[in-house]
């Protein structure tokens, strides 16, 4: 039964023997019901011990800055996890408050005999658990469900980078690169308590900040999430390697709010964009991004607490950083002039204006974005705080791994090589107007986003 689960997924947060008593799958990262490991896991146990299985959500109304953009995919893609969940005798709780408080009561309550929960690297995640752990009697099993190859058994260190985890993760990919077994009707029907609040009714009730507003470009939940895929592969994956980087064209494939709540998993996209029949090139400069990249900033977030802090940045670039510090930067902006586009720079503008309005900024104007935040702040340590706050603050795909090391990347040299000295960014890689005006269609982009 537990032949298509890779052991090396699964990580034991408490030991203990398993009882005949309900399993219970609290869902966090992982916002869906096809293709999710830590649920194939928890069913596989459920029938094998013939109990009931309960699967719960979390939502905790101040999760770092998260506004009702978030919440509203967040609660409409649960609505659609619910309902599938119902087709197979699965029922879902939605919980509201603290986890480390909601969930060893709803433990008690169902008088559960096993908790697995998906893997996060983020420190507030990792928080909650340990707390969970000591006070709970019953084990509790944590399955990485994210990445295609496991951050645990990938690598037992930080990696310098793409060079240094790539080979690792290739030489691995096809134990991991497997398709999924399917979720079965669950014969075990549960004895569940009150489960009244529907999760789409909540986006009404919660008390969270409203000021930035929900968007409808993309749709949440994990049907459209595969629609967004089967699109992009048939239509625009064959151009990915040559139009990727343009900003002015629709080149990338939109899926980062999907992978950053779970309403898709990249093991699925993967095993999509490698049975499809386009350029070797595109495919492979989608991949590397899809898998090397984003998992070595799962990677880079899992073995360095402070990878949102400067004291993450390597010690090169820290040095250099602050010998440039005092250096004359030629303009200062506020958080709030940063914020509301109010710079001299038209181009970071647009950048600026695209996060705002559709909640997801190009991925070539994010690195323009966050270094020139470092141009122009007082001190490294302002640029930093201030990219994290604006990238979590309004990007659909903020507060990921993927976001911390982008921006880790851009101002503090992460994951990258020492450049030639210049004044304020030290040996940290510089990007210019001009260098964009020589890539792609400037004024173009300036248009689109302030049209
Ligand atoms: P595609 O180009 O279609 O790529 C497919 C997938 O590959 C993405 O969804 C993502 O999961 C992964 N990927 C692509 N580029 C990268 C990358 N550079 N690093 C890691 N994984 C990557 N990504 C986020 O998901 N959330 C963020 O908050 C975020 N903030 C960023 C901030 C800065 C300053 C920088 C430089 C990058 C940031 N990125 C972030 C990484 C990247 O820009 C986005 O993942 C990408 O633009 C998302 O669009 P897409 O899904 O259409 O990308
Ligand atoms: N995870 C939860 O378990 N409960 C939440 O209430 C919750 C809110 C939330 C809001 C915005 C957002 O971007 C993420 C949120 N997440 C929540 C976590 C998310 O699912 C990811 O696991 C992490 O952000 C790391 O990828």
């Amino acid at each position: 039964m537990f032949s298509k689960i890779n052991k090396n997924r699964i990580f034991v947060i408490k030991s203990g023997a398993l009882q005949p008593r309900p399993v219970v799958y609290w869902m966090s990262r992982e916002q869906r019901v096809s293709d999710n490991w830590a649920l194939i896991y928890a069913q596989n146990i459920a029938l094998t011990l013939k109990v009931p299985l309960f699967v719960v959500f979390c939502l905790v109304s101040d999760f770092l800055g998260a506004t009702i953009r978030h919440y509203g995919f967040i609660l409409r893609g649960l609505q659609q996890v619910k309902e599938k969940l119902k087709l197979k005798n699965i029922p879902f709780f939605l919980l509201n408050g603290d986890p480390s408080i909601k969930i060893p009561e709803f433990l008690s309550e169902v008088k559960a005999g096993l908790l697995v929960t998906d893997f996060d690297p983020l420190k507030i995640k990792r928080t909650w658990k340990n707390e969970i752990s000591k006070k709970i009697k019953i084990p509790f099993h944590e399955v990485d469900a994210h990445n295609i190859v496991p951050v645990r058994f990938v690598s037992n260190k930080q990696e310098y980078g793409a060079y240094t985890i790539r080979p690792k993760i290739m030489r691995l990919l096809g134990d991991f690169l497997t398709e999924f077994p399917q979720i079965v009707r669950h014969p075990e029907t549960a004895k569940a308590g009150n489960n009244s609040v529907e999760p789409v009714e909540m986006i009404s009730l919660l008390k969270v900040d409203r000021s930035v507003p929900e968007i409808s470009w993309l749709k949440p939940g994990e049907d459209e999430a595969q629609k967004i895929l089967n699109d992009f592969v048939k239509n625009r994956l064959n151009d990915y390697a040559f139009k990727r980087n343009n900003p002015v064209l629709n080149g990338q494939s939109n899926l980062s709010p999907y992978l950053h709540f779970g309403q898709i998993s990249a093991q699925r996209v993967g095993l999509t964009v490698m049975s499809a029949d386009i350029r070797e090139d595109s495919k492979m400069a989608f991949l590397e991004e899809l898998i090397v990249r984003k998992e070595l900033s799962d990677n880079f977030c899992y073995y360095n607490e402070d990878y949102d802090k400067i004291l993450g940045f390597p010690e090169w670039a820290r040095k250099i950083l602050e010998k440039h510090k005092k250096d004359k930067r030629d303009y200062i902006y506020s958080l709030e002039a940063f914020e509301y586009a109010k710079t001299h720079d038209p181009l970071w503008n647009a950048a600026q204006i695209e996060m705002v309005k559709n909640g997801k900024m190009h991925g070539y104007m994010r690195m323009y974005w966050a270094k020139k935040i470092l141009e122009w702040s007082p001190t490294p340590e302002d640029a930093f705080a201030i990219a994290i706050y604006l990238n979590d603050r309004y990007e659909l795909d903020g507060r990921d791994p993927n976001g911390y090391t982008g921006i880790a990347w851009s101002i503090g040299g992460v994951h990258d090589r020492a450049w030639a000295e210049r004044k304020v960014f030290g040996k940290i890689r510089y990007m210019s107007f001009k260098g964009c005006q020589s890539k792609f269609d400037v004024q173009g982009y300036i248009n689109k986003m302030t049209e």
